[in-house]
């Protein structure tokens, strides 16, 4: 089977975000028939949406995977909800954790729950920086050039995890 590229972005908000993004971790690399390329570093991020939640720790990996994109989305909902994830009604409200697909190698989709790429990777630095520091010569539809776009958007908000304690 041929393996595409993938890449993934995790958050958290609630509990401890770093070990919910580290246990996220671990279980994607237990998924069948992918493997993770890199990881980002972990950044703190201030919420976009309601203001009266804590920071996000945010992050993104790349993998390589041989499951079809709806297949890798089951299996990170999955992870999702293994870990407790309930979802509330709030729109952009605060989450143990959060596993979205961004982007898949020369797949475009517009399913129910599933676009690809996914819409809101343009206007997040929390989603373009980790993205750029494991690919930053991707060229996804809609944001261009990676690296740029994240050097465009720049750090409002975004601080390393580990320097804010
Ligand atoms: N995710 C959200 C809503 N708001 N804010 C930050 N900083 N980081 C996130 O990952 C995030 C958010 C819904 O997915
Ligand atoms: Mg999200
Ligand atoms: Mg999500």
């Amino acid at each position: 089977m041929p393996t595409r590229a993938a890449f993934i972005g995790l958050g958290s908000n609630l509990g401890d975000p770093e070990q919910q993004i580290r246990n996220a971790l671990s279980k994607v690399e237990a998924f069948p028939r992918t493997q993770i390329k890199a990881i980002s570093r972990f950044y703190r991020s201030a919420p976009m949406g309601p203001s009266d939640q804590p920071d996000y720790c945010n992050a993104a990996c790349a993998v390589e995977t041989e499951l079809e994109p709806m297949t890798l989305l089951q299996a990170l909902i999955e992870v999702e909800r293994a870990a407790g994830r309930l979802r509330g009604p709030e729109r952009w409200g605060p989450r143990l954790i959060d596993l979205d697909l961004l982007h898949v190698e020369g797949r475009a989709l517009d399913e129910p729950g599933l676009t690809l790429p996914h819409r809101g990777i343009a206007q997040r630095n929390f989603v373009l920086l980790p993205l750029s520091e494991v690919a930053p010569q991707l060229q996804i539809s809609g944001v261009g050039n990676v690296a740029d776009a994240a050097e465009k958007i720049g750090r409002i908000g975004l601080s390393a995890w580990f320097d804010a304690g």
